[in-house]
């Protein structure tokens, strides 16, 4: 292959200097597979640009030669949207952002911080912290996805209902058009009424419209007690009303993560650990609230107060204890990847529909797949529900449907946070209808004439 591409190759080798274009087969295997397994593709070359500029002059010489560009951060991403694959009829080149690193120091009068597109998730957390911020954006992949990555797919994640999801948290961004121009807003500017806000336009768009390098990000206050409480209760109805009650009573409400015993069986099986409760429950609700004091003995009160919903509560103050009811939680990601291939689904209803959302989607899926096994679990305030089912074949798309058809059904989405990638592009216009459809392929045509970035995802 890489004859073939003799030229492209050269020139993208004086573009961001040969030893960041990968070609060989196994140096470029890591970046090929998705997180799930589900997905898989092959590229020409893995292009590391270390600056802007070098991914500018990369992105021109891809143009030029017609060849497709796959934006890739950490490649957690859910739906296949960070990999090479085979829809595009020409030569891909993977365009990697993890060498674009750098962070600036905090802005602490404007509670700003500006970090380039490849810095993880955890270390903009570490760098926040140590001036006395939080980042407002918080997921279980932290030590692996990037900024840019997270902009790209509006990474919502386990603090969205307090302080939004990534475009919430965007003041400016610096970004790579399809021709190589770059278009840059990075001032710290929260009043900045001067037209179209392209940030939050990038914000979503799953690697079609630019290439996001840099952003300018708001912070928010680092308020370092925390507390933590794994409510045991009769399913989730009665999680619903718990969330529902503690969000009244408690501001401070940082998570509420909705999980089932079936899930909870899963992460002790594949990640060890003991259950928690003496008995089985139906349903868990995990919350954590935050202070500038000690917050248990309030959040202790409130569980309390909550009466018959609870069937039973363990609450933990110290780091070590607060982590082990999170694990719980967390693990089910990679405890159902250890099960086979999973179909990823993640949904959001209107919350007052979750609970019959939860019920119906497992008899939906029982009547297209009887031998399939389904996990649920989610972020409940956000009545958003990610769906795993571990069985059918993975390019049988039968339970997606049934899936992702429910959620419609009942006013929902078919993506609340991981974005459509290609696994849903066939359910983007029955979820959003013709006319927006019809304007999103307008904005893609003005920003991408020739549609060099990540073809194949986003649009059938
Ligand atoms: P990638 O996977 O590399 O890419 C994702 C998409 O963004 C692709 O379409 C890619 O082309 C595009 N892209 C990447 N970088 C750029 C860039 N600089 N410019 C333009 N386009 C770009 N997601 C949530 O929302 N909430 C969660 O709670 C959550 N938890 C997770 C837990 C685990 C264990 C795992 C594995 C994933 C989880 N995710 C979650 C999904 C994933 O982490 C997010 O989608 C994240 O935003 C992806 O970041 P990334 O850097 O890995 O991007
Ligand atoms: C989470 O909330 C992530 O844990 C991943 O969004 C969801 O595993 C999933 O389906
Ligand atoms: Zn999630």
């Amino acid at each position: 292959m890489a004859r073939e591409h003799a030229a492209l190759l050269d020139a993208l080798s004086s573009a961001v200097g040969p030893a960041q274009v990968l070609t060989d087969a196994d140096l470029r295997a890591g970046y090929e597979t998705d997180w799930t397994r589900r997905w898989h593709g092959e590229a020409v070359a893995v292009v590391r640009p270390e600056t802007t500029e070098g991914l500018a002059a990369a992105l021109l010489v891809c143009s030029g030669a017609g060849a497709a560009v796959i934006p890739q951060g950490g490649n957690t991403g859910l739906v296949g949207g960070s990999i090479p694959r085979a829809v595009a009829k020409r030569p891909q080149v993977v365009l990697s952002l993890t060498r674009l690193r750098d962070l600036e120091p905090v802005d602490t009068a404007a509670s700003e911080v500006t970090v380039a597109a490849g810095v993880t998730l955890g270390t903009l957390q570490a760098h926040a912290r140590a001036s006395g911020y939080a980042f407002g954006v918080d997921l279980g992949a932290r030590d692996s996805a990037t900024i840019g990555g997270m902009i790209a797919t509006n990474a919502g994640g386990i603090h969205a209902f307090r302080h939004g999801p990534m475009r919430a948290q965007l003041v400016g961004l610096e970004a790579v058009l399809a021709d190589g121009s770059v278009v840059r807003r990075l001032p710290g500017l929260l009043k900045d009424n001067t037209g179209y806000h392209l940030a939050s336009l990038l914000a979503g768009s799953e690697g079609t419209l630019a290439v996001v390098t840099r952003a300018r990000l708001r912070l928010v206050p680092y308020l370092p007690r925390r507390a933590v409480a794994l409510v045991a209760v009769g399913g989730a109805d009665e999680a619903i009303a718990l969330a529902g009650d503690l969000r009244r009573r408690q501001p401070n409400l940082l998570a509420a993560e909705l999980f089932f015993d079936d899930g909870m069986e899963l992460v002790l099986r594949h990640a060890g650990g003991q259950r928690p409760f003496g008995e089985a429950h139906p349903a868990y609700l995990l919350v954590e609230v935050d202070g500038a004091s000690d917050p248990t003995p309030e959040l202790a009160a409130a569980v309390e107060a909550a009466g018959a919903l609870v069937r039973d509560a363990l609450l933990a103050g110290d780091e070590a204890g607060r982590e082990r009811l999170w694990r719980l939680r967390e693990r089910h990601t990679e405890s159902v990847n250890a099960e086979g291939v999973p179909h990823k689904l993640d949904v959001a209803v209107p919350i007052g529909r979750l609970a019959a959302y939860a019920r119906d989607v497992r008899e939906a899926i029982a009547g297209v797949a009887p031998a399939a096994r389904t996990f649920l679990y989610g972020h409940v305030l956000d009545g958003n529900l990610h769906v795993n089912v571990v069985g059918p074949p993975p390019d049988d798309e039968t339970v997606d449907g049934a899936i992702l058809r429910l959620a419609i059904e009942m006013g929902g989405t078919v993506s609340a946070e991981h974005g459509i990638g290609v696994a849903k592009v066939g359910w983007l216009e029955a979820d959003r209808g013709p006319a927006d459809v019809a304007a999103m392929r307008a904005i893609k045509r003005a920003l991408d004439p020739d549609g060099i970035l990540n073809p194949g995802v986003l649009f059938p």
